[in-house]
């Protein structure tokens, strides 16, 4: 039994179930997604990718632009900026958990990276997914419609709970879960917040069932697209940097109302050839584009 102590709270991190793979464990790593809504994958990229990978965070998000004492900064379509995250593309170990997660013939769905100075706060609870009784208000919940478009995640520093780390409720990526007990949805359901107080997705990590993970840098954490997580306050003492692709299954087209940008053309154009399968229908994201409230039907 492993428990850790955050802030006087105690979180079990054994499950009755494992979470934690090797990169070859290609079957439990499906399943285990599929089942739980979550995995963790031991060491898929080298010490020398991470540090590329941190570099290629710290110049697209920061440059010569410090960050403010708990700054978060985010990116939204990182590959594109990226050629460290572009090579994962012909990483062999890491395109096999990919291709037993979305299927033989996956896309370049969205990518980000995050970088979260010493002292932000809590990242409040809530799903990636855009359920269907929400409104979709920007771009990034339009591209947040189709099931299946797991999130493929680096957290590049590792992840404690003690300096801003991941925190998520396994098996929330059914769509029957039920909120927390003492809790409820917000409404369209991309949050919960406790029964009888206000109705913002809440931000404390006293939730019963939250899973804090703890990652060494290298380590992949797979999460569904409609999984439930949170984010711990930073009182670490370096700045946190993280970066993740989220594929979909097939290469069919994902209709979006914005053009696709000129970034994102450049970004296809220079893929090399024996790669454009992935990138074909690749449609990058118009962060701001203005979303009348309709629905897409992809
Ligand atoms: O910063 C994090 O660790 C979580 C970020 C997140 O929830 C997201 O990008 O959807
Ligand atoms: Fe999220």
């Amino acid at each position: 039994m492993s428990v850790i102590a955050v802030d006087g709270i105690a979180y079990q991190t054994d499950l009755p179930y494992r979470y934690v793979f090797e990169p070859h464990e290609l079957a439990a790593i499906r399943s285990c997604n599929l089942e739980h809504g979550f995995c963790v994958v031991k060491q898929v990229i080298t010490p020398e990718l991470v540090d590329a990978l941190k570099q290629s965070v710290r110049e697209t998000l920061i440059g010569d632009n410090p960050l403010k004492p708990g700054e978060t900064r985010v990116h939204l379509h990182f590959v594109e900026f990226s050629p460290p995250l572009t090579s994962l593309l012909e990483n062999e170990p890491y395109m096999a958990i990919a291709r037993v997660l979305y299927g033989e013939d996956l896309t370049v769905h969205r990518t980000a990276a995050i970088v979260k100075n010493v002292g932000c706060r809590y990242g409040g609870w809530h799903s990636d997914w855009s359920f269907p009784e929400g409104r979709i208000t920007h771009a990034s919940e339009w591209l947040n419609t189709r099931e299946g478009c797991y999130s493929l995640w680096f957290y590049l520093n590792g992840t404690h709970p003690s300096r801003a780390g991941l925190a998520l409720m396994p098996d929330s990526h059914r769509m029957d879960w039920q909120a927390p007990e003492g809790f409820q949805f917000t409404p369209g359901r991309r949050s919960f917040h406790k029964v009888g107080s206000d109705t913002n997705g809440y931000a404390g990590m006293d939730v019963p069932g939250l899973l804090p993970l703890l990652t060494e840098p290298g380590d992949l954490i797979v999460f569904a697209e409609r999984t439930y997580h949170g984010v711990f306050p930073h009182n670490g003492d370096e700045v946190r940097l993280s970066c993740g692709i989220g594929f979909r299954p097939g290469r069919t087209p994902y209709p979006v109302p914005w053009p696709v940008p000129e970034s994102a053309v450049a970004f296809k154009t220079g893929v090399p050839e024996r790669l454009q399968p992935l990138v074909e229908q690749y449609v990058g994201i118009e962060p701001n584009w203005p979303i009348d409230g309709g629905r897409p039907s992809p």
